[in-house]
């Protein structure tokens, strides 16, 4: 193996142009080599399904307690106290993980439908008084927050502070760039917010917050472990469900035979929601820390290298994926990388697929069509694939 031979991009994977529209962009990434050297950055890149998936499931050479972003936590301070879960390695992962992992248990999130279930329908009541709505700002923003919150037990005041910090988070994986420097200046309040919210006093009973406290209790953690376990939630927990909902919606806007297969047959709802998160992942890119010199199909990642691992791209690479621009309802599109793989891959998945199945799936019982009335607008951010905008105009069945 030899480091001379590996490809340089000239490509800046965070300005606006790459962030506005990242598939403009993938096929050069992918075809520079299984593996590339970013010269925008000085970094390592990866945009090919089975580099990336090899990558994300090799925690022990492409480490995260170094920190998931560009920075590297070995050389320099980390924006906010490090995440105990996605910016730690095991043994620790392994123990908070195994925390939050009983706490979000499949068999108890179910507990929770009914009551979901009918806050989508409520909403779903609402936006069908009139035939047009925002997709975004109307709907993926306004159902996760009618129940993640409440779920995780916050209090009520300042709850609109959430939005803004998750943005701030997901833009501080990138470079300090003028999307990180807008983001985190409205960030200072809402990080305050956070840091109270998390605190045992201020959790109300029955809300997975009080479940991480209660593991404290029995010795799992510390109280101080504890706040960093809830602010996970609340970091991870909103933004990504907004904008996947948001991409499930605009993917039937562009695919409008797929939302008469979905009416046709509802039981294709769960793959439909697994499609749209392969199709246009909200969380793009990850960024990894070699722990040790690795071989990448031929190249030499040196140790102390960071690695941009383009989930997007992978989610999208012809050599994995027939047609891969295309949302298609027949595929199998499980395997598709835009939750991550290995020890990382997101804890919260089951609640975003619930969120996602039943407000679209309440949406899909009262309307024979939708239809986006403009062009959908996209709101920049360092990580997520995100929309500002997508007003659609629905039929009533
Ligand atoms: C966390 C965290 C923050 C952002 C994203 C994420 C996708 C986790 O604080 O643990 O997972």
């Amino acid at each position: 193996m030899n480091n001379t031979s590996v490809p340089r991009v000239d490509i800046d994977p965070f300005s606006d142009a790459v962030l506005q529209d990242p598939y403009a962009y993938h096929e050069q990434l992918r075809e520079a080599g299984p593996v590339f050297w970013l010269e925008s950055l000085g970094v390592y890149g990866m945009a090919r399904f089975d580099e990336v998936r090899a990558s994300l499931s090799n925690h022990e050479v492409f480490v995260s307690s170094r920190g998931v972003g560009v920075a590297d936590f070995a050389k320099e301070e980390p924006w906010r106290p490090p995440s105990l879960l996605l910016e730690a390695d095991p043994p620790l992962h392994d123990r908070t993980r195994g925390i939050m992992s009983a706490i979000l248990a499949p068999a108890r999130l179910r507990e929770r439908e009914p009551l979901w279930r009918e806050r989508a329908h409520e909403l779903v009541d609402e936006l069908t008084d009139s035939d047009t709505f925002d997709a975004v700002t109307d709907l993926a923003e306004v159902f996760p927050m009618r129940i993640f919150p409440d779920s995780v037990g916050l209090m009520d005041e300042g709850r609109e502070h959430l939005l803004t910090y998750a943005a701030a988070v997901f833009n501080a994986f990138g470079p300090r760039n003028h999307i990180f420097e807008e983001g985190n200046a409205a960030s200072v309040e809402a990080s305050a917010w956070v840091a109270e919210a998390c605190k045992r006093e201020n959790l109300k009973p029955g809300g997975w917050g009080q479940d991480v406290f209660a593991a404290a209790d029995r010795g799992e953690c510390t109280p101080d472990e504890a706040e960093r376990l809830v602010r996970s939630l609340l970091s991870a927990g909103v933004d990504t469900t907004v904008n996947g909902i948001g991409h499930l919606l605009l993917a039937f806007t562009e695919h409008p035979g797929e939302w008469d297969n979905l009416r046709a047959d509802p039981r294709l709802i769960r793959r439909a929601v697994d499609e749209s998160i392969r199709w246009d992942s909200t969380v793009q890119t990850f960024f990894r820390t070699a722990s040790q010199d690795t071989e990448v199909a031929g190249h030499l990642v040196p140790k102390d290298s960071k690695v941009l691992l383009f989930l997007g791209s992978a989610n999208r690479d012809p050599r994995k994926w027939d047609k891969p621009e295309l949302f298609d309802l027949t595929r199998t599109t499980s395997g598709h990388v835009g939750f991550g793989a290995g020890i990382h891959q997101c804890l919260g998945q089951v609640i975003a697929r619930l969120e996602a199945q039943m407000i679209v799936g309440a949406l899909a019982e009262r309307c024979v069509s939708i239809r986006r009335t403009a062009v959908p607008v996209r709101r920049l951010n360092n990580t997520l694939h995100a929309l500002a905008s997508l007003p659609v105009k629905v039929q009533l069945a």
